[in-house]
């Protein structure tokens, strides 16, 4: 089998440009036909992907065979109001591939959303520690696939659960597939990859009723890491809005274990993989996460989807932290091949190496993001592995898992997974062969063949695993180094601000409150006292169990790069912001904060009590982009309202628009608010605006400029400008979790 294809199946392709992706999404006018997109030329993925798009443009329907098809909407019957006949290969055929278009899901992280683009190093400085070429040349832009996804839930499940999120990263380099497996948080639950097939059973669904989907806040999975310490650190990393990211875009991925880099003197140095979004870590809140599991399931995949069609391509920064290989026992508090702890940055810091960026939505969700299939055992020479026991298993499962879910060994050709650099052995046959292998000699050595393929060694660019020296009594034991379950839990939960504490109290909370049987939810306050006596005493206080006793108490160490407040990103650029509007708005205004957000890269959409159009104060008629009640405040970054005394008459008779507002402020989003809009943040009974008596009266001291993210505009003020300055500010913030929101109903 060679590394490039020969152009195969598609004959009627006729590359078209890639046309500018619709405005307004929701309205698709009708298209002819589709034809399959451009390539980029000098993306080599892209260009090997080309010769497998097919496209339908001018072609008539034919059977899998070929054979022409004269009809599809009625099958061959005796008579008009006869039997069916056997005869009827076409129907056969439909419905037979029909029968079987569906392929197991992956036991774990069955749900995700793929992209394609590339990564470049920005210099050389990596090539002190590695051979890996697409790491240390500057010059070199490698294609990559990435697939995010959650883990718990199926397939159809909902992107916004609270859960760990896959990242993986597929690098088709010149020197073969190298796949980073990683997750968006930097350590795992279990230290031995023997307990993953128990810590998975324990989240899915339980086994008698297969309840709950998409969630962790059950008794068999409190039950199994109640008596499994090590989950400890995990666990308090998925009770925090880690495991709430508001997009993709603003998560930051990990690879979790220690690998090594490999120079090419043949030096090592332990690596620990790190990704940044560009465009800051930012998450949800849990109300705000469960609202838009209903709303929009979708959330995360749509908004990945959608940036990269408007061409806001979400970009990450691969960071590594290095540790020289004598250093490796330099550590008191941890060890490296334990995958339930992370190495804190102000140790030892990221070296920034290249930055990732996600220009391309995929052509096909199946045949590209549900069949790629990433295998941790992909490594390319200048890169290895350790002896990470999680690791080690996971070296097994991947190849194994595709065998059953992509039906055979030969996956690996499927265009999505092929490498770019080219393919040559003596593996052979098996379901689903595509290659048509010539010559006689299939085995190594032979004469017959000329002996090829021949054997590579280093200098030929082979993979030669590192000399390692390996000494041991065989024996099922962990090393003590590993021994510490409760001390890097602490380390996270002394990093953290108020606000995100008051979170991870809130989701214990709400987790164990969902346990049924009492003693998981005493034995877990238990561990929660050895974490933290405080963070022990709230959750207890919550969940009908007694407080704990003073603990020991836990060191005082901090790591402040754990917090999501270290890294806020900048600018605005795919925020989606709903300007709330009706009839009699004052446009002026409206149109002015719409152009400004938009003009910095925000995603701005018109709301009203009805889709269409509303006639504005000035008579003039202002489209909207949906009517607010197909939407939701939860769906949106920021909200603005807009004003005009008319059009503010309507919202606050709206109960639709009074909630909008009042659920944006509970959940600490910016707002913006125009004039006579400041009645509706009455009704909605915002603290910042004062009391209301929801019959319109305006605010008698109304505030002036931004307060804990709500920005405000006196009516007849014409300082749009420095109204949308402030707002920018605000919605940057992402959120403002000093406000007052108490007794606000939402
Ligand atoms: Fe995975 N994991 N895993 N995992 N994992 C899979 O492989 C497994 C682990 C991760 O988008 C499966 O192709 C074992 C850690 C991601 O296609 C399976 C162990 C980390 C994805 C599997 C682990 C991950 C998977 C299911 C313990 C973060 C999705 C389908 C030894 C560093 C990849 C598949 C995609 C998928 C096994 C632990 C991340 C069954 C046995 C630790 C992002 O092979």
């Amino acid at each position: 089998m060679t590394g490039k294809p020969k152009k195969a199946v598609a004959t009627d392709k006729a590359p078209a440009k890639k046309t500018a992706p619709a405005k307004k999404a929701a309205v698709k006018e009708p298209v002819a036909a589709v034809e399959p997109p451009s390539v980029e030329t000098d993306n080599p993925k892209d260009v090997q992907l080309d010769a497998y798009r097919v496209g339908s443009a001018d072609a008539v329907m034919t059977t899998d065979q070929g054979i022409g098809v004269e009809d599809t909407d009625n099958a061959l019957r005796a008579g008009p109001r006869g039997p069916n006949l056997l005869e009827d290969f076409h129907l056969r055929e439909k419905i037979t591939r029909f029968d079987h278009e569906r392929i197991p899901e992956r036991v774990v992280h069955a749900r995700g959303s793929g992209a394609h683009g590339y990564f470049q190093p920005y210099g050389d400085e990596m090539s002190r520690y590695t051979a890996a070429a697409f790491l240390t040349d500057p010059a070199v832009r490698t294609p990559v696939f990435v697939r995010f996804s959650t883990v718990q839930g199926s397939r159809g499940s909902t992107d916004t659960a609270r859960d760990v999120r896959g990242f993986a990263v597929k690098f088709y380099t010149e020197q073969g597939n190298f796949d980073l497996v990683g997750n968006n948080m930097p350590v795992f639950f279990i230290q031995d990859g023997i307990k993953f097939p128990d810590i998975i059973h324990a989240v899915k669904p339980e086994p008698h009723n297969e309840i709950p989907q998409a969630a962790s806040a059950h008794d068999t999975f409190w039950d199994f890491v109640s008596l499994q310490p090590e989950t400890m650190h995990h666990l308090i990393w998925v009770m925090s809005d880690r495991a709430l990211p508001r997009s993709y875009r603003t998560m930051q991925g990990f690879g979790v274990h220690t690998f090594r880099f490999v120079a090419a003197d043949g030096t090592a140095t332990f690596v620990k993989f790190h990704w940044k979004p560009l465009a800051g870590v930012h998450s949800l809140v849990w109300d705000e996460a469960q609202k838009i599991s209903g709303k929009d399931p979708d959330f995360h995949r749509r908004d990945l989807w959608e940036s990269i069609e408007s061409g806001a391509f979400p970009e990450y920064e691969l960071g590594v932290q290095l540790i020289a290989e004598a250093d490796e026992f330099a550590f008191d508090d941890l060890d490296l091949l334990d995958p339930t702890k992370l190495v804190p940055e102000e140790v030892v810091p990221v070296v920034p190496v290249g930055k990732l960026t996600l220009n391309r939505n995929p052509d096909n969700f199946f045949a590209e993001t549900e069949q790629v299939a990433f295998l941790v055992s992909n490594v390319v020479p200048g890169i290895d592995f350790t002896n990470d026991p999680l690791l080690q298993a996971r070296l097994f499962s991947y190849l194994d898992t595709q065998l059953t879910r992509l039906g055979g060994p030969n996956f690996a050709q499927l265009p999505i997974n092929r490498p770019v650099a080219p393919v040559h052995n003596h593996q052979q046959d098996g379901f689903h062969q595509h290659g048509i292998r010539v010559g006689q000699a299939n085995y190594h050595p032979n004469s017959l063949g000329g002996g090829f393929p021949a054997v590579a060694g280093a200098g030929g660019g082979a993979f030669v695993h590192r000399p390692d020296q390996v000494d041991g009594v065989k024996a099922r034991k962990r090393a003590e180094t590993f021994a510490d379950h409760y001390g890097q839990a602490t380390l996270f939960w002394n990093s953290m601000s108020a606000w995100e504490k008051e979170h991870i109290v809130a989701a214990y909370r709400f987790e164990l409150g969902k346990v049924t049987a009492m003693h998981i939810r005493t034995l877990m306050v238990d561990h929660l006292n050895r974490i933290d006596h405080t963070l022990a005493v709230s959750v207890a206080a919550g969940i009908g169990v007694a407080a704990p006793k003073a603990a020991k108490p836990a060191h005082a160490r901090l790591s402040p790069a754990l917090s999501q407040l270290s890294q806020p990103g900048a600018g605005i650029v795919g925020r989606k912001v709903a300007i709330l509007v009706a009839p009699g708005v004052d446009a002026g205004a409206v149109i002015g904060v719409r152009d400004a957000l938009t003009a910095q890269g925000a995603v701005v959409e018109l709301l009203a009590p009805v889709d269409g159009a509303v006639e504005a104060a000035d008579g003039k008629a202002l489209p909207v982009d949906r009517a607010m009640n197909t939407v939701a405040s939860v769906l949106y970054d920021a909200v603005v309202v807009g004003g005009g005394g008319e059009a503010v008459d309507v919202l606050v008779a709206d109960g639709v628009a009074v909630h909008f507002v009042a659920e944006a402020y509970k959940h600490a989003k910016p707002l913006g608010v125009l004039g006579a809009g400041e009645r509706l943040a009455q009704a909605a009974r915002l603290p910042v605006f004062g009391e209301s008596d929801r019959q319109g009266a305006p605010a008698s001291k109304p505030i002036a400029g931004a307060l804990d993210g709500v920005v405000f505009l006196a009516e007849g003020a014409k300082k749009v400008n420095a109204f949308v300055g402030d707002l920018v500010v605000a919605i940057e913030a992402h959120r403002h979790y000093d406000r007052p929101v108490d007794g606000i109903a939402a």
